[in-house]
C-alpha cells in the first residue's frame, strides 16, 4: 500500500478537505478555509493549494463566486417526478433561493419540429422563454421553453427574473398544468451551456425535453432544458404491481 506521507502536498490537502466535507464538519454551503489559512495549515505555497481546490472544484465538490471565494457544493437535488412542478417551487421548497437569468423572451415562428409539439401551423407564432436557472446563486439548468402563443402571451407582460412561469400560467392565465411526460437522456454540455452553467464544456448532463398539457390535452408548453449531471438526480417510485 502507498505511504499516505508519499502523496504530493497538493493531494494530501484535497484528500484532508474532502474528508472534511464527507464526514460534514464542512457543510453545503460554506467557505472553504482561505488560500492564505491553507497555505500556513498545510506550510505549502500557494499555487499547491490551488491545484488541490481545482482538483475539488473539477470533481464539483466545491464551487467558485467570483470576488467571494470557494463554496462547499451542495448534494444533488433529488427531484421525484410524480407530478409537474416549476423550478422555483422545487428550489423553494428544499430551502434555496430560486433566481433566473432571461437570455431570451419573446415571440419565434414555429419551425416543423415545434409546430408539430405545440399543435400549431409551421410559421405560427409562438412564446419563447430561455433562462438560466440558479439556486443560491448555483447555475443548475438553462430552460428553453416554447409556450402556445394563444394561450400563454401574457407572458410576454411580466419580467420572468422577478416571477415563475408556472405561477403565472395558472395564476393569472388559469391553465391547469397538471398532465404531461417527460423525455430524460444523458448528454455532454457544448462549450455556451457549459460556459452559462459554470462547468467544464463537455461535463455530464441530463437533457430534459418537457410537454405540459391542459386538462384537455392541449399543448402548452414544450420546454428543452439541459440540467448539470453533477447536482441533479432525478426520482421515480413505481406502482405495485398489479394482482392477477
Ligand atoms: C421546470 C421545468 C420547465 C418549466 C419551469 C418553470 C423541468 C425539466 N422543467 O424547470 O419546463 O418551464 O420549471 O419554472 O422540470 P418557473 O415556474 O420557476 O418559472
Amino acid at each position: 500500500m502507498a505511504d499516505e506521507k508519499q502523496l504530493p502536498t497538493y493531494k494530501l490537502i484535497r484528500d484532508d478537505m474532502l474528508r472534511r466535507i464527507t464526514e460534514g464538519t464542512l457543510e453545503p454551503g460554506q467557505s472553504l478555509p482561505s488560500e492564505r489559512d491553507m497555505c500556513l495549515t498545510y506550510d505549502t505555497s500557494r499555487m499547491t493549494v490551488r491545484q488541490a481546490i481545482g482538483e475539488l472544484e473539477l470533481q464539483g465538490y466545491v464551487y467558485r463566486i467570483q470576488g467571494k471565494g470557494t463554496f462547499v457544493a451542495s448534494q444533488k437535488v433529488i427531484q421525484p417526478l410524480f407530478h409537474i412542478s416549476g423550478f422555483t417551487e422545487d428550489m423553494r421548497k428544499r430551502g434555496k433561493t430560486p433566481q433566473s437569468r432571461v437570455l431570451f423572451c419573446g415571440t419565434l415562428k414555429a419551425d416543423k419540429r415545434t409546430a408539430s409539439r405545440l399543435g400549431i401551423a409551421l410559421g405560427e407564432a409562438y412564446v419563447c422563454v430561455k433562462r438560466l436557472r440558479l439556486a443560491d446563486e448555483v447555475p443548475m439548468a438553462v430552460e428553453t421553453s416554447c409556450l402556445r402563443y394563444d394561450l400563454c402571451s401574457r407572458v410576454l407582460d411580466y419580467d420572468l427574473e422577478q416571477n415563475s412561469l408556472y405561477q403565472i400560467l395558472t395564476s393569472v392565465v388559469g391553465l391547469s398544468l397538471k398532465n404531461g411526460n417527460q423525455y430524460i437522456e444523458a448528454g455532454l454540455t457544448n462549450e455556451a451551456q457549459a460556459v452559462l452553467l459554470g462547468v467544464p464544456t463537455g461535463s455530464a448532463a441530463l437533457l430534459i425535453e418537457r410537454h405540459v398539457l391542459t386538462e384537455t390535452g392541449v399543448p402548452v408548453e414544450v420546454a428543452h432544458s439541459v440540467y448539470r449531471g453533477d447536482l441533479y438526480s432525478f426520482y421515480v417510485e413505481f406502482d405495485p404491481p398489479e394482482m392477477e
